[in-house]
């Protein structure tokens, strides 16, 4: 769904904004989740967002995203709403543009536009998620950048429920200096680390027999720290308006 084309505040429907740099793992933790919400596994995964290996989606989401089959490029064009439901509990997640865009730095601040209009637009919001590949040591300046301004909208009740995502790691070997956010509040509850690696590999890989029960175990952990992290989530607060000025 187009961002803001419903209205959830009203419906109490949970809205996460998912931010980070290009390449971080956004669309595919999107990807992840829909698996855990839909029920989907490894030998037959639920996509919403098209990727190298699965360009075919199982799930009438919209989505867009460049051209999938080069992955060296910036992979989601605009902010889109992700929605599940579970039992009496409903969930927006809004993808976004990543930072440090593989098309230079103008398309960077139109990027920074999108995610601080996605974040106004939806109102209130439960989280603010920032996906971080867990094996980099440090935030870059875009990513530090992009936090400042969302800092200028983002409520105290809501800096103070920042949360983590680290992608291609465990909890046990992410390099990632969590410091480096400074000077957002991080607790250790709101920090998920996952290895979201199976939609990244050819699927005939997976036939094989080792590879495959590496690839089960690191989806069963995934589905787990998701599982942890849905659980986690809190009541909408509001979002501040800011004039959003245009470049
Ligand atoms: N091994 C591994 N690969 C990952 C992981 N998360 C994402 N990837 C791969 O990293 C590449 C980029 O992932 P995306 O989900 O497109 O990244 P993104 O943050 O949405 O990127 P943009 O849309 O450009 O901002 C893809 O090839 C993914 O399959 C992970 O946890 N482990
Ligand atoms: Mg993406």
């Amino acid at each position: 769904m187009p961002h803001g084309a419903s209205n959830p505040a009203s419906s109490g429907r949970k809205i996460v904004l998912v931010i980070g740099e290009t390449g971080s793992g956004k669309s595919t933790l999107i990807n992840y989740l829909t698996n855990y919400f839909k029920g989907g596994n490894i030998a037959a995964p639920r996509i919403a967002i098209p990727t190298e290996y699965y360009s075919k989606p199982t799930e009438a989401y919209q989505y867009h995203e460049a051209n999938v089959s080069n992955q060296t490029a910036s992979q989601t064009e605009k902010c889109m709403d992700y929605d599940f439901e579970s039992g009496t509990a409903s969930y927006r997640f809004i993808d976004t543009p990543g930072m440090s865009d593989s098309r230079g730095v103008e398309r960077d601040e139109k990027n920074i536009q999108q995610i601080l209009q996605a974040a106004q637009s939806a109102g209130t919001l439960s989280a603010i998620v920032i996906v971080i590949n867990g094996t980099q040591c440090r935030g870059t300046i875009n990513l530090r950048n992009t936090l400042t301004r969302l800092r200028g909208i983002t409520p105290n009740a809501l800096t103070d429920n920042l949360i983590v995502v680290l992608t291609s790691c465990d909890s046990t070997n992410f390099k990632f200096k969590l410091m480096s956010l400074h000077p957002w509040t991080l607790k250790a509850e709101n920090i998920f680390a996952m290895n979201n690696a199976a939609l990244s590999q050819d699927p005939l890989l997976m036939l094989e027999g080792d590879h495959r029960q590496v690839m089960e175990a690191l989806w069963k952990k995934s589905m787990a720290e998701i599982n942890r992290f849905v659980l986690s989530s809190r009541e909408n607060v509001q979002v501040r308006t800011l004039v959003v000025q245009w470049f």
